[in-house]
């Protein structure tokens, strides 16, 4: 296990990272479960998970793609792949961020709730489930990337509850 193997695996899951942070800034509007509820009563995803959100993400993400592909062309096959690679880790990472929401509401967490584990980790272990059959990390790669992602996640956090971006530091 070498330092820039695991150099490469944070550069490989940035466009995660970049589409699991950009519903806070580009979210809003209409909740993707159009406020309809579950048989429990109790709301699908809420209201903290919205088409825009959810669009924007997977935009904002996958154009990251294309800027990391023309920094470091070596890394990816083509600028195709670069751009299929991101995509696919941001709709992971965005929908692995769903299901996650659907399991709070599951549970009576209320929007905003945190779930630790569950809101670090839920968008990342998607992410590469979905980007897996493009570019595949090794498994000491996917051990690092568990271990420092919920470090970025919460620094991101606290970095958009600093700017005033969300009301709550997590
Ligand atoms: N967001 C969005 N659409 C998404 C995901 C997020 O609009 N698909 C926006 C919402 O404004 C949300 C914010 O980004 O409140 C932060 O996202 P997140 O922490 O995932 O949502 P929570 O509000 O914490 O809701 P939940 O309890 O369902 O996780
Ligand atoms: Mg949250
Ligand atoms: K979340």
């Amino acid at each position: 296990m070498s330092l820039s193997s695991l150099l490469w695996a944070f550069w490989y899951i940035v466009p995660a990272y970049i589409a699991n942070a950009s519903p806070v800034l580009v979210g809003g509007g209409r909740p993707i479960d159009g406020g309809r509820t579950w048989g429990d009563g109790r709301r699908i995803f809420g209201d903290g998970k919205t088409w825009r959100g959810f669009i924007g993400g997977v935009a904002i993400g996958t154009a990251s793609g294309v800027i990391q592909y023309f920094l470091t062309p070596d890394f990816y096959c083509s600028l195709e792949t670069a751009i299929l690679l991101a995509f696919l880790l941001s709709f992971g990472a965005l929908f692995g961020d769903l299901v996650g929401s659907f399991f709070k509401r599951r549970a009576n967490l209320p929007r905003g709730y945190p779930a630790i584990g569950l809101d670090q980790l839920g968008f990342l272990i998607s992410a590469l489930a979905f980007a897996y059959p493009v570019k595949t990390l090794d498994s000491g790669q996917i051990i690092f990337l568990l271990i420092v992602s919920p470090f970025v996640h919460w620094g991101a956090n606290y970095f958009a509850y600093r700017m005033g971006w969300k009301s709550v530091p997590w």
